[in-house]
């Protein structure tokens, strides 16, 4: 198949899956077409069949805001007619598949049927998409896409609770290509960034307020007295200089490690005895898989999808938003027997076996199949 993909090309977890799966895609014989306004920066593989195109949106001073949807709907009908695409991905429905629909309008007035498959991420969901200000136009898109996924059942739940939804909505969680960190484990230093009787805790993220990095923070605080550990804090957001002041406050600077956005989470993960997730919401929480297929346990918060991915007692613990005292308590029983801390590892690894990318990414190959049959029935 000709397979376009629309995505956000940033460190979020959506753009991180819609580019794994455009790679896995491509491997598996697939001619992949990623269409975005920067190339996506997990798209590190090019071969005959993977693609990028750049969505340019110029500059005009009457523009307060810059019209992103109006480039990408026209340059998504450029692309197809071009390079005959068979069907189009949009991954997170702001303004994606907005903007996928009316592509599709466009081309069939030239005569070209382009079914829209779209992947409700989350936070288009529950944290943007459902504002008043955005509601119908998400709602409109996603009941005018030709199939519908979403990354977990809870966020299925909450589509269907906060929009009049028409369309079924097949789950297909997020996955991961397990070969990719089987590989970095086989050379892993630790002691580049703790002492040989340090444990290191690790969480990673885009520091937003959703994140709670302060609960990070605080649970670690807590950990730290009874378990001599380092905080390793990867990624970058609006939460980070607050985040700098609270390890001032709580005396931690020596025991903190901000390293900023980087690519190598796998790396950091292999050195990782305990990853920490405290987000408010997360309709998967894929840095939780990560962790996972790392072999690292995962404490972390219950709610959204966060239950579907982490299993509470096997491949680490769950507790309620905002109760750091469980998080810390959780942490240190994983860390401070370490018969218990091999047997945390290894179930985390056999949680993550389960969202193996050769497992999940057929799923996505049906869809795009059964979207196609259905199409050329109606063009019949
Ligand atoms: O919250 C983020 O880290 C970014 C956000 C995104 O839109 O990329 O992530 C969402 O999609 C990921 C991939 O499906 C999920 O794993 C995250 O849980 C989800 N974030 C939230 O729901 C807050």
């Amino acid at each position: 198949m000709i397979i376009g993909i629309v995505c956000y090309p940033t460190y979020g977890g959506s753009g991180v899956v819609a580019t794994e799966l455009g790679l896995e895609l491509s491997k598996r014989g697939h001619e992949v077409h990623f269409i975005t306004y920067n190339q996506p920066v997990k798209l590190n593989l090019f071969n005959n069949n993977i693609h990028y195109h750049e969505v340019i949106v110029p500059d005009y001073p009457l523009f307060h805001y810059q019209p992103y949807e109006l480039a990408l709907s026209s340059k998504i009908v450029d692309m197809v007619d071009l390079h005959k695409i068979d069907i189009l991905h949009v991954h997170y429905a702001i303004p994606h598949a907005y903007a996928a629909y009316m592509s599709k309008q466009m081309l069939k007035t030239r005569g070209i049927n382009l079914p829209i498959v779209t992947t409700l991420h989350g936070t288009d969901i529950t944290l943007v998409g459902s504002h008043p200000f955005y509601k119908n136009a998400v709602e409109f898109s996603i009941n005018n896409s030709d199939a519908v996924t979403s990354v977990s059942e809870d966020l299925k739940k909450d589509t269907l609770s906060f929009f009049d939804i028409k369309k079924n909505i097949q789950v297909i969680p997020n996955f991961v290509d397990l070969d990719k960190y089987n590989h970095v484990h086989e050379n892993c230093d630790r002691s580049v960034l703790a002492d040989d009787d340090e444990k290191i805790i690790t969480h990673i993220s885009n520091f937003r307020k959703v994140k709670r990095i302060d609960d990070v923070i605080n649970s670690f605080n807590l950990i730290n007295k009874q378990i001599n550990s380092k905080l390793i804090l990867l990624g970058d957001g609006p939460e980070r200089i607050k985040a700098e002041k609270l390890c001032d406050e709580l005396n931690l600077n020596e025991k903190v490690l901000f390293l900023g956005a980087s690519n190598e989470t796998a790396k950091i993960l292999c050195l990782s005895d305990v990853f920490v997730l405290a987000s408010t919401t997360e309709s998967f929480g894929l840095v939780a898989l990560e962790a996972m297929a790392s072999s690292v346990p995962v404490v972390s918060t219950n709610s959204g999808g966060l239950p579907e991915v982490n299993m509470d007692g096997f491949s680490g613990y769950l507790s309620n938003v905002g109760d750091i005292n469980t998080m810390a308590k959780n942490a240190i029983k994983i860390l401070k027997d370490s018969d218990k801390l091999i047997n945390f590892k290894r179930n985390a690894k056999l949680q993550a076996n389960k969202f193996d990318v050769h497992n999940i990414v057929p799923n996505y190959e049906d869809i795009y199949k059964r979207t196609l049959e259905k199409q050329s029935k109606k063009d019949l």
